[in-house]
């Protein structure tokens, strides 16, 4: 397909502004860019200059989203966004996509002086990864008025807590409850973000609409043994608390390969062990446990089932498992008449528009709940994220800010300032 001059050119301003943006990094060798941290300060300043650029007015709310302003005349608004926090080592498209194509889309309608009954806010949320605290979708949390307030008191590593995180950046958390939108003002929520899998691909596609996004529950484990003298102590007489848990996350695994039809997944992405002494048999094992599946009852059943595993290796390796949840999403779907407008637009392109559910979660679950709302999907290289080598095309970006574009015109189109219910 022969892509005009104008969406070549769209995709290699995407591509300039996403290189620009991560290069703002806590280390010289790879991304790590942090809620609320000096790196998020630099990029929000950033974004705010690109947004103010594009002809939006700029505001900053209590949990650190940057808010670009579009129309802000208008009664209602549609709201576009995405997340600028990154995972620890992270590729440059995962989260800052959706802003940038949030931008350009602006941009191009304002260059357009386009007349839509309703305003555009640009939504740049600083913590959709969990990265630093044990929350995550805390600005979209804010934004959609369901933030959990007893996550203020998360600690990160170095026991700095989100309450006091809030305030170092220069936020009160007096200000949390008016960050939240009004859902009557409230058009729609749309999301453009990198595929993270490796379906469009496979498809030879460069878009897709996303037609839900599976739930999640995160929990931290943590394994009581005791630790003994690794020479002395004879293997039958250990209480091992990392062999106990090796143990368990074989379990772990297996039973998410059990149930590969609802598309269950489980992670340990990160593991503990104490003392940490190579000649000291280990007492204490912390590690970080994530499910995910498109069936909520499957994957809550499945936790359940691990939880009867870790009791009876307990008895049987004389040890204590303990479970501490910290989050938990539900199964989302995106609202059928925004995925049918967002067929529509990249039909309009000429361009055949495939549907695909979301492994990866994203802030749009947590907008759902103010909202319709809807994703747009765009083809990433190898399905490779979470991983510097995460890569999204120029041709591609732009083809995105285009249908982004056509989506917003056919929805003004379709029902004047309107909210996008069925
Ligand atoms: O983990 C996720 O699914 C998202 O990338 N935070
Ligand atoms: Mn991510
Ligand atoms: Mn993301």
């Amino acid at each position: 397909m022969a892509i005009p001059a104008e969406i070549a050119a769209i995709g290699s301003r995407a591509e300039a502004m996403l290189a620009e943006l991560g290069a703002i990094s806590s280390e010289p060798q790879r991304l790590v860019r942090l809620y609320l941290s000096s790196e998020h300060r630099c990029a929000a300043d950033l974004i705010a200059f690109w947004m103010r650029e594009a002809g939006m007015t700029v505001t900053e709310d209590a949990l650190g989203t940057v808010r670009g302003h579009w129309r802000p005349d208008r009664e209602t608004r549609l709201l576009i966004g995405s997340h600028i926090d990154t995972v620890i080592d992270a590729g440059k498209y995962d989260g800052p996509l959706g802003v940038v194509a949030g931008i350009l889309a602006v941009r191009e309608l304002a260059a357009r002086n386009a007349d839509l009954p309703f305003g555009i806010d640009v939504l740049a949320f600083g913590d959709e990864e969990g990265s630093r605290f044990r929350t995550t979708l805390a600005g979209s949390s804010a934004c959609a008025g369901v933030f959990d307030r007893a996550s203020l008191a998360f600690p990160d590593r170095n026991g700095v807590t989100l309450a006091d995180a809030i305030k170092a950046y220069g936020k009160s958390v007096d200000d949390i409850a008016a960050a939240a939108y009004d859902p009557a003002a409230v058009v729609g929520y749309v999301e453009v973000h990198i595929e993270q899998g490796p379906v469009l691909e496979a498809e030879g596609l460069p878009l897709g609409v996303v037609t839900g996004i599976v739930g999640q529950s995160r929990m931290r484990v943590i394994v009581l043994g005791e630790a003994g003298h690794a020479g002395t102590v004879p293997m039958r007489m250990r209480q091992d608390a990392l062999a106990g848990a090796a143990e368990l996350m074989l379990l772990i695994e297996q039973t998410a390969v059990e149930n590969q039809d609802d598309g269950m997944v489980a992670t340990v992405g990160r593991i503990e062990a104490s003392p940490g002494a190579t000649n000291v048999i280990p007492g204490r094992v912390g590690f970080s446990l994530e499910f995910r599946s498109s069936s909520d009852a499957r994957r809550k059943a499945a936790i359940e089932q691990i939880k009867a595993d870790a009791q009876r290796i307990g008895v049987k390796r004389r040890l204590e498992f303990a479970f501490e949840p910290f989050h938990e999403t539900s199964t989302t779907a995106c609202t059928p008449l925004l995925q049918n407008l967002m067929a529509e637009a990249i039909a309009a392109l000429g361009l055949e528009a495939t549907r695909l559910p979301s492994g990866a979660g994203h802030d749009a679950q947590v907008m759902a709940s103010l909202c319709p709302m809807a994703m747009l999907f765009v083809r990433c290289r190898g399905g490779v994220s979470h991983n510097p080598a995460e890569l999204a095309s120029e041709t591609d970006m732009g083809l995105s800010v285009a249908a982004l574009v056509r989506f917003i015109e056919i929805l003004a189109a379709r029902d004047a300032g309107q909210r996008g219910r069925t």
